[in-house]
């Protein structure tokens, strides 16, 4: 029986200590705070992802190092499971306590009695695959992480500097190469090609729409879009923006996918760069998120953020599904979380069974699993569609009897290479969505035209303390701190449509609050009134009390 290296643990271990005084948490996506205290935590991930490859009989693993949308500063990591999906959950706890044993003697500890109350068998291959973003704190971390894979005896495969969506694609690749569910060539190329090929198909004989233009947060999406560009430009023309990767402070400063949702304005470094009607988009810091917009004639800022492309993809599926002959044979939902604007899911829930889960993909992710054909989306534009194997069966067995469904049913086999189905992935979302567009014969306009939101506001608030923020009911509701909540929905029925809710961050040290109304300045009153009851209820900084 294989034991761990313990000499070799504590030598490495001794290289990466933890620092004092702070507590660190797999939150939503991963750990992530300022990328300078995380050295620890990246040499600990790594034995921990070597762990659950051996755990899984020597499958790869991911291990993507982002804080995505997050200020520079920041950084992360999250694991990923063997099908490309996030880290099953019980092992998140597990990777919190490895991350947080205070000297190497503790982990020592912790890492042993791990191993046996897990039933790890050591003598079993493990295999990881790792990338990172561009953060100028990614380097040192990786080398960090790659200390853990060598004290744990993992074998590491590097794919570098790319995005959070491709690495997903090529842990599922990996895994699946030679086997009846093989995913696609396991390397970048490898996903550009399916990407690319499945799109030119599904675009064939439409007329190419103006230019598309891509901000790409600075970040690592600028590279991953520059690549894409070239393998589509027949069919779409990709005008590439915010592609300072090695610039100091330029990640998701005033642009990108978070910027655009949360200021509802279009990053002022685009100002010059867009025509009235013209087609732009935002992806975050490691391209998992996308968020559309146009300016009208008028000038005036239009977005069209997740729930408006779930709007889009979700009718047209049931379109084809419906043309391909296949209506009643396939169940096909939809899955939104709190900060879905209320008109989507109204609109969403008169055509299709709609369900809210807590935030975070892992949420929607699962959730979607349970529907024949799920499309799931955050309205922060993170989202994808999920085909379950009963439908890829039904999809590529079925004969139809007519032209019509023939056509839709190949529409239908070229959506799901088109789909990166292992997590929402900004890329591959906008060739879907220019593939609707095309489609369709939408631009901006009509697509905007589907429903028109409600008026509403994202607003954080830091607080000492956001550990003592819990909810219940898919994060609608406030059971801690004790009585806030009757406060907050004392406030929320005097607004006309009103709708409030509030549940801290699992990526950013702070709470967020979302509220809508009918009425934009009661929308935004509304947002700013809770926002500074929870600030006076929970204490802070006076200095940021939100105004
Ligand atoms: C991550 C998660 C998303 C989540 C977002 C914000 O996105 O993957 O599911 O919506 O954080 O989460 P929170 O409100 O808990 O901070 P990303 O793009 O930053 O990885």
């Amino acid at each position: 029986m294989a034991t761990i290296d313990v000499e070799e643990v504590r030598r490495l271990s001794d290289l990466h200590p933890k620092p004092a005084l702070i507590r660190f948490q797999y939150g939503t996506a991963g750990f992530r705070t300022l990328g300078n205290t995380l050295d620890s935590v990246l040499f600990r991930v790594g034995i921990i992802a070597g762990l659950r490859s051996k755990k899984l009989d020597g499958k790869t693993i991911g291990v993507m190092v982002t804080a995505s949308h997050n200020p520079e500063p920041d950084n992360g990591v999250k694991l990923v499971d063997p099908r490309g999906e996030m880290l099953e959950s019980s092992w998140e706890t597990h990777a919190t306590t490895f991350s947080n044993a205070a000297t190497t003697e503790d982990f020592l500890f912790v890492l042993d009695a791990f191993v046996k109350t897990a039933k790890i068998d050591l003598s079993k291959p493990a295999r990881v695959v790792y990338a990172r973003d561009t953060r100028p704190s990614g380097p040192a971390l990786v080398s960090a992480f790659e200390d853990g894979l060598k004290a744990i005896g993992a074998e590491g495969r590097d794919a570098g500097v790319t995005t959070t969506p491709i690495l997903h694609y090529l842990v599922r690749s990996i895994n699946t190469k030679g086997t009846k569910d093989a995913y696609g060539e396991d390397s970048e190329q490898g996903y550009f090609a399916k990407l690319s090929e499945a799109f030119k198909k599904l675009v064939a004989g439409r007329a190419t729409p103006p230019p598309l233009v891509i901000d790409c947060a600075n970040g690592v999406g600028a590279p991953a879009a520059a690549k894409l560009s070239g393998l589509v430009k027949e069919n779409l023309l990709l005008v590439l923006e915010n592609t300072s990767t090695t610039t100091p402070g330029a990640l998701n400063n005033s642009c990108g996918a978070d910027y655009v949702k949360t200021a509802q304005k279009l990053p002022p470094s685009l100002a010059s760069k867009l025509n009235a009607g013209q087609r732009g988009c935002s992806l975050d810091g490691d391209a998992d998120r996308l968020m559309y917009f146009y300016i009208d004639e008028g000038g005036k800022f239009h977005m069209l953020d997740g729930d408006k492309i779930a709007a889009l993809v979700a009718a047209f599926i049931v379109e084809l599904v419906k043309t391909a002959g296949l209506e009643g044979q396939l169940n096909i939902g939809v899955v939104q979380t709190a900060y879905a604007n209320g008109a989507s899911t109204k609109y969403l829930a008169e055509r299709l069974p709609v369900k809210c889960v807590p935030t975070g993909v892992k949420h929607l992710h699962h959730a979607a699993e349970h529907y024949d054909i799920g499309v799931y989306f955050e309205a922060n534009g993170h989202g994808t569609v999920l085909f379950s194997p009963t439908s890829q069966d039904k999809l590529t067995t079925y004969e139809p009897s007519t032209p019509a469904q023939s056509t839709a049913l190949t529409h239908l086999i070229n959506l799901m290479q088109l789909i990166n189905q292992t997590v929402g992935d900004a890329l591959s979302d906008m060739l879907l969505v220019e593939v609707v567009l095309a489609h369709k014969s939408y631009s901006g306009v009509e697509w905007d035209s589907l429903y028109a939101d409600l008026p509403n506001r994202l607003v954080k608030v830091v607080v000492a303390d956001r550990t003592i923020f819990k909810t219940q009911d898919a994060e609608r509701q406030l059971v801690s701190p004790p009585g806030l909540q009757k406060k907050i929905d004392e406030i929320v029925q005097r607004y006309d449509g009103g709708r409030s809710f509030v549940r801290p961050s699992g990526t950013e040290d702070v709470v967020r609050v979302y509220a809508e109304s009918i009425f934009r300045p009661q929308a935004d009153e509304l947002a700013f009134r809770i926002a500074g009851l929870v600030y006076d209820e929970t204490g802070g900084d006076p200095a940021q009390r939100p105004k």
